[in-house]
């Protein structure tokens, strides 16, 4: 079994919404089983300020499935959810699903690179995942909690849970 760390974003059409819908078809396929998600954060964009404030969260699912596998799953749910792969770098979108981290591993391929790049430097990312793993200790062996303490919240603000029907307890 693997365990596998996702980060959520939507920022267009309902983007909470657009998180529910995506958090209820992760845990409805049989591929994973969800162990834990953050809440629902409002955050304010990365990139091109001319655009919608963005919902952020993040979920730990395990699963049997390679790295690419997933990749592949994710991709799916994206595109069942309306997400249009846009020519702008940056810009808007209805949902992103990412890859955050795939156990302790270092993936560098042309279609995946994991941990995501961004991991460290977004608040949106590291404040979720702080918390629902605080004692995690990413690849590069640095703990999460340490990078947590450098990085501003930018107005990080907690807005809504999501509340798991299915449970691995
Ligand atoms: N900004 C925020 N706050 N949240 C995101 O999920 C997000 N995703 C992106 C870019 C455009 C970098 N900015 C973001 O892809």
């Amino acid at each position: 079994m693997n365990t596998v760390y996702i980060g959520l974003g939507a920022n267009l059409n309902a983007p909470e919404a657009q998180l529910r819908n995506a958090m209820d078809a992760l845990s409805a396929s049989s591929s994973f089983t969800l162990a834990s998600v953050s809440s629902f954060y409002a955050s304010k964009p990365m990139g091109p300020q001319d655009q919608p404030d963005y919902v952020n969260a993040v979920a730990k699912l395990m699963t049997d499935l390679p790295a690419i596998e997933v990749l592949d799953l994710l991709q799916q749910i994206e595109l069942q959810h309306g997400r249009v792969r846009k020519a702008e770098r940056w810009g808007p979108r209805t949902l992103d699903l990412d890859i955050l981290l795939y156990n302790d591993e270092q993936i560098d391929t042309q279609r995946l690179i994991v941990p995501h790049y961004g991991l460290c430097e977004r608040e949106f990312v590291v404040f979720p995942l702080l918390e629902i793993a605080p004692e995690l200790t990413l690849p590069n062996g640095l703990l999460l909690a340490d990078i947590a303490t450098s990085l501003p919240r930018n107005g990080l603000t907690a807005i809504a849970q999501y509340r798991m029907t299915k449970s691995i307890a």
